[in-house]
């Protein structure tokens, strides 16, 4: 309860900060993107994760203000990036199946993009494998709407959500997440990089841009070149990033 009370006021308190996490095309080593990462800083507690917090933001509606505020500071984030001469990337805003659902959502990002200045195609909006396969017609209308006005769309976590390909390709896609836990067990259980191999040959042949979550080993890396996956994002390259360290390593970038 206490910590839904400060949750409650976390906002007007300013306790919240964007991290960033680089994804980077494996045959170039270049930045091609960052995944904004939502953390809070609590006055009592530090620095409170995501999985302690996110799922009491849902419950208690919180997350729809929250999520508002994450898209427009990361919105304007890679506005002004593009504005300092660094290389244009595509910034990465995850939405929970709330945010996902909430009346008004296409207006409330058309909003954002207008107010920060970024453009559509500089956004990808992240949904889980989970939130997408629930209510394919309405994730449909929805995705189509956002498609329209140029916003790149993405699924989380892929593979962990029961689905199949042959439903995801109805939806106006551009990216799949392959989720952690098979890059985890990849180099371990030859089914898994049979799993992964098959993912990303199929994914590709759809026209889809792979990216493989959770990488942590050169081994990992060497496997999923091999397969021609595109980007990896993981600890192995970078760790979530404070704003100002997001900066300076793009800055070494160029
Ligand atoms: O960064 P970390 O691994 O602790 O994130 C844990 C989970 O929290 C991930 O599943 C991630 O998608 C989720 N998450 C991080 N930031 C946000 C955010 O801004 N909005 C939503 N809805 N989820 C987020
Ligand atoms: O669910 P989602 O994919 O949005 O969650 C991303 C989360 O994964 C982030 O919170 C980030 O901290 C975490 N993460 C990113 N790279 C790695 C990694 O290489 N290893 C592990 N264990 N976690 C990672
Ligand atoms: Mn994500
Ligand atoms: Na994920």
């Amino acid at each position: 309860l206490t910590l839904e009370r400060s949750l409650r006021h976390a906002l007007e308190r300013e306790e919240f900060v964007v991290h960033y996490q680089p994804q980077v095309n494996i045959d170039t080593g270049k930045i091609t993107g960052m995944e904004a990462l939502l953390r809070w800083e609590h006055p009592d507690m530090g620095l409170v994760a995501p999985s302690k917090f996110i799922p009491l933001a849902e419950e208690s509606g919180l997350i729809i203000p929250i999520g508002e505020w994450v898209l427009r500071t990361a919105c304007r984030q890679n506005k002004a990036w593009q504005e300092e001469g660094l290389p244009a990337i595509t910034m990465a805003v995850n939405l929970s199946l709330k945010q996902f659902r909430q009346p008004g959502l296409v207006e409330t990002v058309a909003k954002i993009l207008d107010e920060t200045g970024l453009e559509a195609n500089f956004l990808e909006l992240e949904i889980t494998e989970t939130t997408a396969i629930e209510d394919l017609e309405f994730t449909r209308t929805v995705l189509q709407q956002l498609e329209e006005m140029g916003v790149h769309l993405s699924i989380d976590d892929f593979g962990t959500g029961h689905s199949s390909l042959s439903r995801l390709q109805l939806l106006p896609l551009h990216n799949l997440k392959i989720d952690g836990s098979f890059i985890r067990d990849l180099t371990k259980d030859v089914k898994v990089a049979h799993i992964v191999k098959a993912i990303v040959g199929l994914g590709r042949s759809l026209g889809l841009r792979l990216t493989a979550e959770g990488v942590e080993k050169q081994e990992e890396l060497e496997f999923l070149k091999s397969i021609n996956c595109e980007d990896v994002q993981g600890f192995l390259f970078f760790r979530p990033l404070s704003a100002q360290k997001a900066t300076e390593i793009l800055w070494d970038e160029g």
